[in-house]
């Protein structure tokens, strides 16, 4: 007897402006020009940042750095989508999505300068939280939040990124599972740039597709052309209507690639050719947008080279901000970590008080500033 089918599926792709700059119009998002070219505008400024900073590590002027060249549409994009009420939790790389969230430059670069002053100094209205080094270990929280939101009746949505590694994390397993079942208002956009550090896509997960994922949770679940401004615009704001809507959470697998290293500490010519990097090149997303704001007169050469010199003074400014900020009272660093601290970090403080009152007494360091922050 053949056995009976008691469940269908199929997971879609989105992609409207294909590499070679075919535009299928049925597809195509109406978005105001001018929001157009804010869109084209931060991904250009972030990938000068992306590579000034770069360069900045090589001569020692930045800590470990992790470049965002190749991915500056999912970088930029989404944050775009929202209002400032909603919440953002990217990862580690997520120093584009910050800055298409207004934060300024200065603070990614105090961070990968290994200042904690840095990365959290979102602007005071929007719902930003910082993000964690360990892998995953965001995605339940952000769950945790739309969940929050949902209790209060709040229309905010929670946005939230991880890679493509991250999704065989038992995190992602947890807060899917949660966001499914109480048809929470989160979007969880996996950025798959095709590598985790040294592990390829194809030796990440058995899965045919990452989308295929949200299957398993009930949350809507779509492939996105991840190069394609246009395409993770259209799916960024259809989900946040969705959550909106109570109509529960979304994940979008955002297929993109990776040109540059993982950090500053890895060298991807270890693991991969240059020719599969080259064929990722030709599908860029900067150079792809161009193409499609000048094919509608809204830009032109002229207006590029304007643009970059812009960019340019502009980040060389956040440059000059960061290098001659006073350094921070290294007591800072065990401030606002707990509710009631811990013995041993009462200890390792006095130590370093110590350490610190007899540098100072040998004129060791220069003069501190009050420590910041709460210490309990
Ligand atoms: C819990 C945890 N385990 C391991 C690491 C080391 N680590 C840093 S990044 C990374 C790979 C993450 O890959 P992916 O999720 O694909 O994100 P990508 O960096 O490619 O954007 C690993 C294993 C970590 N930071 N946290």
């Amino acid at each position: 007897m053949p056995l009976k089918t008691v469940a269908e599926f199929k997971i879609q792709r989105l992609e409207i402006l294909s590499p070679d700059g075919q535009l299928d119009k049925s597809l195509e998002p109406q978005i105001p020009n001018e929001k157009l070219l804010e869109l084209y505008r931060k991904m250009a400024e972030i990938r000068l940042f992306d590579d000034k900073a770069f360069r900045m590590q090589r001569q020692g002027r930045l800590g470990t750095y992790p470049q965002i060249l190749g991915q500056e549409a999912t970088q930029i994009v989404p944050p775009l989508c929202l209002k400032p009420k909603d919440w953002m939790i990217p990862t580690y790389r997520g120093q584009g999505a910050y800055y298409a969230r207004g934060m300024k430059l200065r603070y990614s670069l105090l961070y990968w300068g290994g200042d904690d002053r840095g990365a959290a100094h979102f602007p005071p209205e929007n719902n930003d939280m910082i993000f964690s080094i360990p892998v995953g270990t965001h995605l339940t929280q952000a769950a945790g939040l739309a969940w929050g939101a949902k209790m209060n009746h709040d229309p905010s949505v929670v946005l939230t990124y991880l890679g493509d590694g991250t999704t065989s994390k038992g995190d992602f397993h947890e807060a899917l599972t949660f966001a499914g079942v109480y048809k929470l208002p989160v979007i969880y956009i996996v950025e798959n740039n095709q590598y985790a550090i040294s592990i390829p896509r194809s030796k990440q997960t058995a899965s045919q597709t990452l989308s295929q994922k949200a299957l398993g949770y009930g949350a809507v679940g779509l492939q996105v052309d991840g190069n394609d401004v246009l395409a993770v615009y259209k799916a960024v704001t259809e989900a946040v209507e969705r959550g909106r809507k109570g109509e529960g959470p979304t994940f979008l697998e955002c297929e993109t690639y990776r040109l540059g290293h993982h950090t500053t500490a890895d060298d991807a010519t270890r693991y991969r050719s240059e020719e599969e990097v080259e064929q990722w090149r030709k599908k860029d997303p900067v150079d792809r947008f161009k193409k499609y704001l000048i094919s509608k007169k809204l830009w032109d050469e002229d207006r590029d080279m304007r643009l970059k010199k812009e960019a340019e003074a502009m980040i060389q400014a956040e440059i000059e901000e960061y290098e001659t900020m006073s350094p921070p009272n290294p007591l800072n660093m065990f401030a606002n970590n707990y509710a009631t601290a811990p013995w041993h970090l009462v200890e390792q403080r006095a130590e370093l008080e110590e350490i610190l009152k007899t540098k100072q007494a040998r004129k060791e360091v220069v003069e501190l500033p009050p420590v910041e922050g709460r210490f309990p």
